[in-house]
């Protein structure tokens, strides 16, 4: 990333004033806005700016998401605008929504109305795993439910050592909520109705996100498409889109599932076979000694059906997948890093500090899309 400077960028940036470190919080077409620091001057302790890339970063295509850490310089904040020159290298990356640095997915549940499923709950916790994030678990509408039946629900997943907060977003009960909130990048997940959008709501109210809508993939039109982005709620970044909207497990070795139940970990050292799959093999340690609710067992056993299922898949399909690849060499996307690079190049020098100021002003308005501002920013 530090490499020098070259014909096309701007000079030296510690000529143009102060280099501050932020992060990206939403993304459209190639505005990047980066919440920072604002100058100890205006008392604003934090503040979003609307970045290019500098045109060395335009022509090389660097892929910068919601969530990267950046450096940028050339601020200002009368029209709210910088440049970002630096990247700092990713800890981790979520493929959707594409989000960099995340800390924490939270799964997001109801106690009721949609009906408590530990099979769904389970089911999201196995996904966020599988990516290697640490889950946390938030009971939502606890306002629908008695004490005793709470108390159930959050202690039996306690007990399994995942962080569990209940809250009512209709009651504005979401103390719990922030306080795993604070100082972390958190991801939503769930499913819908549970009351994600209320939540974030409850934690700001100026964000006015709407609430009872049933996200649809097909539902995005020009004018409802939705981004990727962190709002800033409890002194942490929480994305807004939800993740995981494919509930399909990935190719997974089906005797690797165990890990993913913390009760079942202890045990699986001590059964006699490596490969156990923990279902019909003998003297299996975890059948015969973890204590599992059946519950969780069952998720266990559809799971491990699942998976099952999509590694004979993937194994029979590895060979035409190879060749196919093969076949189309990569032209179309050869072809089209080759026609963005000539565009932006044409068109890098033509973007001011004015312009950006204006797309950023629109967009956050609503008044264009994606598609216009892909016509515009480059
Ligand atoms: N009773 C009750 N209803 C809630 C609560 N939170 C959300 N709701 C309702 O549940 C529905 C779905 O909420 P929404 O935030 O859109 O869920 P999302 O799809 O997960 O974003 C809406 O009608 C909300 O008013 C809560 O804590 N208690
Ligand atoms: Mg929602
Ligand atoms: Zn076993």
């Amino acid at each position: 990333m530090a490499r020098g400077p070259e014909a096309g960028d701007r000079p030296d940036p510690n000529a143009l004033g102060p280099v501050v470190e932020g992060v990206v919080v939403r993304r459209i077409s190639n505005v990047f806005w980066v919440r920072a620091p604002g100058a100890a001057a205006s008392g604003i302790a934090e503040f979003e700016y609307a970045c290019s890339r500098r045109a060395r970063m335009r022509k090389e295509q660097v892929d910068i998401r919601v969530g990267d850490r950046v450096r940028i310089s050339n601020l200002d904040p009368v029209n709210s605008t910088a440049l970002i020159t630096e990247v700092q290298e990713r800890v981790n990356t979520l493929p959707r929504p594409p989000i960099a640095n995340v800390d924490q997915v939270l799964v997001v549940v109801a106690a009721s109305q949609p009906e408590f499923s530990s099979q769904l709950l389970d089911r999201f916790l196995v996904l966020v795993q599988m990516s290697g994030l640490p889950a946390a678990i938030v009971i939502n509408k606890r306002d629908l439910v008695s004490t005793d039946r709470l108390a159930a629900l959050v202690g039996s997943y306690r007990a399994l050592g995942y962080p569990v907060v209940a809250t009512s977003a209709r009651l504005s009960d979401v103390a719990g909520l922030e306080r795993i909130l604070a100082g972390q990048v958190s991801v939503f997940a769930g499913p819908s109705g549970v009351g994600k959008s209320s939540l974030l709501n409850a934690l700001d109210p100026r964000l006015s996100l709407k609430e009872g809508e049933v996200s649809s993939r097909l539902g995005t039109g020009r004018h409802t498409t939705t981004f990727a982005s962190l709002h800033a709620v409890a002194g942490g970044l929480v994305a807004d889109t939800p993740g995981y909207s494919h509930l399909e497990f990935p190719d997974w070795p089906p005797e690797e599932l165990g890990w993913l139940f913390p009760e079942m970990v202890p045990w699986i050292p001590r059964c006699p076979l490596s490969k156990c799959q923990h279902d019909s093999e003998p003297d299996c340690a975890v059948k015969n000694r973890a204590e599992i609710a059946p519950a969780r067992f069952e998720s266990y056993l559809r799971f491990l059906e699942e998976l099952r299922r999509t590694h004979d898949r993937a194994l029979s399909s590895t060979s035409k997948v190879e060749s196919a690849t093969k076949m189309s060499g990569g032209g179309e996307s050869a072809r089209r890093l080759v026609r963005i690079d000539a565009e932006q190049r044409e068109d890098s020098r033509r973007l001011t500090h004015q312009r950006l100021a204006e797309l950023a002003t629109q967009a956050a308005s609503g008044e264009l899309d994606e598609e216009e501002l892909d016509d515009l920013a480059t």
